[in-house]
């Protein structure tokens, strides 16, 4: 298992969308997420910059490569790209955050 971490990035104005979509998370996008081996999956928001930060568990087998050509996560991303900052192809713009610490 190893942990990942990473930001991405809202749009102005959509913070109450945003949660109210993950309140409603598809259940096909979680058995996606569990079954590509993802676990313990937190996205937290600073409400000043408007910045995400996503924090998971990958397992030591995992299919996360695989992920971005899932029609699943295709079709999630798609809907939630009017709210976030993406690239061309509608997956959010991620900035990797390497780790520093960590207790366990
Ligand atoms: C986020 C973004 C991420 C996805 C999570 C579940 O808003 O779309 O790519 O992993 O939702």
């Amino acid at each position: 298992m190893s942990i990942q971490a990473f930001k991405m990035q809202l749009k102005p104005g959509v913070i109450a969308e945003y949660r109210k979509r993950h309140d409603e998370i598809w259940p096909e996008l979680s058995a996606l997420l569990t079954d590509s081996g993802i676990s313990d999956y937190s996205i937290f928001l600073d409400e000043n910059t408007l910045s995400l930060f996503a924090v998971l568990k990958v397992a030591e087998v995992n299919s996360q490569a695989d992920m971005p050509h899932h029609p699943v996560m295709k079709r999630w991303w798609d809907y939630m790209a009017p709210l976030m900052e993406v690239e061309p192809d509608n997956r959010p713009k991620e900035w990797p955050l390497p780790m520093i610490f960590h207790h366990a």
